[in-house]
């Protein structure tokens, strides 16, 4: 199905010079310009009604999709474009073993740096800025305290802060040694990989949230270069 009317994307209103601090609204952005589909962006502070209750999420011909990854799946198909169409079967077992240990392991790792940390809060609580000033503080913490108790429930929130770190470490280690040798992690062409490692690195190393898991990743020239080449090549827009 070809539509004439662009996609519309729901995500988290943009911050700081990346495509957004959520790594998967950043990831889909990232893959809609890998793929070359037009797309309009809705601002959706609050994904409460989202069809999976989380951005991001899209509108195509009326119908409404949530997950990334379901997604991609769905573009794919109903536009007959693939970046991973090229890929044999052990690059593709490849990139879900990393597209796994990003989203299903070092996500967490950066709600607790950018939610639950000292230094990430300072910046973040921010991004609640637009709830109305007297209730503004009850609706932070609110939505911090259920961090905390997603990240408990998870199991990163029972480990201590180097701990935490450490693990979030082990998640890079593990990539780096099956990156390729670049720009892109299967070389010259970007797959979805790429999109959902810059979701990850973006909102680690581009924003003003410190930690010791960006001062690690600021060591790692591929991945410092990684997300500088996403950067320019899918988004020129925003200041290097
Ligand atoms: N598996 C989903 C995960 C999306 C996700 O976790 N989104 C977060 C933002 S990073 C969200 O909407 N959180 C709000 C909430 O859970 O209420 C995907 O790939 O899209």
């Amino acid at each position: 199905m070809t539509t004439a009317v662009p996609i519309k994307l729901f995500q988290f209103p943009r911050q700081f010079a990346i495509p957004n601090v959520s790594p998967f609204c950043c990831k889909m952005e990232t893959w809609l310009r890998i793929a070359g589909i037009p797309y309009e962006v809705v601002d959706t502070p609050n994904p409460r009604k989202a069809p999976k209750g989380k951005v991001p999420f899209i509108e195509d011909g009326g119908q409404r999709l949530g997950d990334s990854s379901l997604i991609i799946d769905h573009l794919k198909k109903t536009r007959g474009i693939d970046p991973d169409a090229r890929l044999d079967a052990r690059q593709r077992a490849t990139a879900l073993a990393v597209q796994r240990t990003i989203e299903e392991h070092y996500v967490f790792v950066i709600l607790y740096t950018h939610f639950i940390r000292d230094e990430g809060w300072q910046q973040m609580r921010h991004t609640f800025d637009g709830v109305p000033a007297l209730v503004r503080p009850m609706v932070a913490n609110m939505v911090r305290g259920q961090m905390r108790k997603i990240l408990r429930f998870q199991g990163v929130g029972r480990l201590t802060d180097e701990e935490i770190m450490d693990s979030g470490r082990r998640d890079w280690e593990a990539v780096l040694t099956l990156f390729g040798d670049g720009p892109f992690f299967f070389g010259a062409e970007p797959a979805t990989i790429d999109a959902t490692l810059f979701g990850a690195l973006a909102t680690t190393l581009r924003t003003p949230v410190r930690s010791p898991m960006r001062d690690f990743l600021q060591d790692q020239p591929k991945l410092v270069a990684h997300t500088e080449y996403m950067r320019q090549r899918f988004f020129p827009e925003l200041a290097g």
